[in-house]
């Protein structure tokens, strides 16, 4: 049954009523909400405070306009279905915007607006655009509310969808409007799904508009979101706000905003490590966060799976918080042998968008059995057999699940404080020419590796899959400034470390193929043999290696105890065809071109250097 306060339309305002509270800061925000307001004309506006109830309400309003659809609770407790509309399934790379005053600022690699006019086409857009619909106003902070290295913002939404995933992704709350209150500064973030409602006409279940626009203005820290739904185009916390906008504040502020996982790595002997990676969209950063080491005595503790902020610290180390709460995970692939602690997350309470749902109200997904049930309702509720030729479940289907849920969560994983890191992981989807693993030489080699990370592209954005793509420290989608400058960026940051306490940095790769088009290595569990040999490389307990592109193990080093990887293919994942890297070194040489000289010299120096090493080789 609803509560007495919803109304037909959505709340009426005794639930959700604006808060009580004094002093510039909470005049200010007063004031914004008001100004989007006037421009959306939203019938109604919610002010979200984070409490239990409202969120259950919120679910039930969506259940019950047919935007989710509840799941068995016998299977699935507290948990939800969502259909997005069939366009609107990835984040729009093409429609996602920096409006830096300068065009420099903003580089060859994001698309460039000229804030003025950009503005004025929001301001378009936007009027209007809410009418009939709820707007909320959700408060939230990245990382503990209050930390040193945390930051607050408030998105305005008309989505339902968004602020109960941002509830998941975030910590919203009151707590959040008092440090406003208190002159705290934060970041604006407006969403609309751009489908406003004439009285009395029907709600699409999932609203949006072929018109995308996500836009960054990184000099007032605002973010602006128009006609999507999706994940990264409307959870504005996530990619737009934690990575774009934070990227340039780290800029600012001397640290980095980062694609990153976060794990600590606990050694037979009791000693713990951490390490971040950083892999593109869907190349695994859930997967080695949530690691389940195959080999004895080893253990991996979840601290984040996405996103990670680094800042050097007084000690000389450079600590990492998530500033995330909750997983926006890939679904297809997620299943008992690859990633078992994923699927015991995934008990309940958690919102399931674009999984095929199965006849007994449960859900279900490629990967997460090797079977598929002989009946289902696809992701475009159709329905679906195993002989339907498609896949049941969108390849970008996500499940959206708190952090606290995930069975080895670290104890601490939101100290406000952070961890220090021990080291840093790039990697890509390669299947050629990148070995199993890399050591970099120092900050500078690292450096020149992440800028020069290479990856097939994966359906959690728009375009091609499988088509190789440069996408340097896996942030090409999600730096809000000039990429070049971000390079050099990096390298001041490896100065602020201490020599001996920065973390040492590696490359990997579990995507490389034989000439069969099968993987070489197993992969999932199995990549803790390769945080094995980093962290006894990082011990100084084994050797290397040196080749023209880095340090690779000495093969008796890496443990392959218990499993049969034959010979012939561990040569083949770490060959290195000197010819095919110097072919490398051309598109890097092309690329870092496109920065106009912007690059960094160091970098221009470690280029030279690795074609001589190969020329030598
Ligand atoms: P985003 O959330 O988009 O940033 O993705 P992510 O980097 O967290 O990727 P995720 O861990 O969700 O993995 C994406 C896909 O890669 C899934 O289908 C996984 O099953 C698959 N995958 C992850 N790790 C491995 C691995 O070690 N080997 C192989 N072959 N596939 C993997
Ligand atoms: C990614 O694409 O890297 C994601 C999903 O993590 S989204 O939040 O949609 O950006
Ligand atoms: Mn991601």
């Amino acid at each position: 049954t609803r509560p007495e306060s919803l109304g037909a339309n959505g709340y009426v305002p005794t639930f959700g009523a604006r808060p009580q509270l004094d002093g510039d800061g909470a005049a200010a925000l007063f004031a914004w909400v008001d100004e989007i307001a006037a421009l959306t004309q939203p019938d109604s506006i919610h002010w979200i405070d984070g409490s239990r109830a409202e969120n259950e309400a919120l679910l039930r309003e969506q259940v019950d306009e047919g935007k989710l659809i509840k799941l068995n609770p016998e299977w699935r407790p507290g948990s939800y279905l969502a259909r997005s509309h069939p366009s609107d399934v990835a984040r729009t790379e093409g429609r996602t915007f920096i409006a830096s005053e300068n065009e420099e600022d903003a580089g060859p690699t994001n698309n460039w607006a000229e804030p003025t006019q950009m503005r004025a086409k929001l301001n378009d857009l936007f009027e209007g655009s809410m009418r009939g619909r709820t707007m909320y106003v959700v408060p939230f902070s990245m990382g503990a509310v209050g930390g040193p290295l945390s930051h607050i913002g408030v998105q305005v939404t008309d989505s339902a969808y968004a602020v109960t995933s941002i509830g998941i992704m975030t910590r919203v709350g009151s707590d959040v409007l008092r440090e406003i209150a208190g002159g705290a500064p934060w970041v604006k973030t407006v969403h609309t799904v751009g489908a406003p409602l004439e009285p009395g006409e029907q709600d699409a279940l999932w609203p949006c508009n072929d018109d995308k626009y996500i836009v960054h203005f990184p000099d007032t820290l605002e973010v602006y979101s128009y006609g999507s739904g999706y994940g990264g185009n409307a959870i504005l916390a996530k990619k737009c706000f934690a990575l774009r906008i934070a990227s340039v504040i780290g800029r600012d502020e001397g640290w980095l905003a980062e694609h990153m996982l976060l794990i600590r790595v606990i050694s037979p002997a009791g000693k713990a490590y951490h390490v971040a990676a950083a892999f593109p969209s869907a190349c695994g950063k859930t997967n080695l966060a949530m690691l389940r080491p195959t080999i004895p005595g080893w253990r991996v503790e979840t601290l984040g799976d996405d996103i990670a902020w680094l800042r050097p610290g007084a000690d000389g180390r450079l600590w990492a918080i998530n500033p995330e709460a909750g997983f926006f995970g890939v679904a297809p692939g997620t299943g008992e042998s690859t990633n078992v602690t994923a699927v015991e997350t995934l008990w309940g309470n958690t919102i399931f968008t674009n999984v095929a749902l199965r006849p007994d109200g449960d859900v279900w997904w490629e990967g997460l059995t090797d079977t598929a049930p002989a009946e289902l309702t696809d992701w475009e509720g159709n329905p679906w057999t195993p002989d339907s030729g498609r896949p049941a479940a969108h390849p970008n289907s996500r499940f959206t699940v708190s952090a606290a849920q995930c069975p080895q969560i670290a104890d601490d994983w939101d100290a406000p404080e952070g961890v220090p890191l021990d080291a840093i992981l790039f990697g890509g989807r390669r299947a050629t020419n990148v070995p199993l693993v890399v050591e970099a030489t120092d900050w500078a080699h690292g450096v020149f590796i992440g800028s020069n990370i290479s990856s097939e592209r994966t359906a959690a954005a728009e375009g091609t899959v499988g088509e190789l793509r440069r996408d340097p420290f896996a942030m090409l989608p999600f730096c809000g400034y000039n990429m070049a400058d971000y390079f050099g960026h990096w390298l001041s940051v490896g100065q602020k470390l201490r020599f001996d306490r920065a973390p040492r940095i590696f490359q990997v790769n579990w995507f490389r193929k034989g000439t069969d088009g099968r993987f070489l290595w197993p992969g999932f569990g199995d990549n803790s043999r390769v945080v094995d040999w980093i962290i006894r490389r990082i011990e100084g307990e084994v050797g290397a290696v040196d080749t023209p592109i880095g340090r690779l193990p000495v093969s008796a080093d890496l443990n392959l105890d218990g499993i049969e990887v034959p010979q012939a293919d561990l040569d083949e994942l770490f060959a290195i065809d000197a010819d095919s890297w110097l072919q490398e070194a051309d598109l890097t040489e092309e690329f870092y071109s496109t920065f106009e000289g912007r690059v960094p010299a160091q970098l221009y120096a470690e280029l030279a250097a690795l074609r001589y090493r190969l020329q030598r080789a």
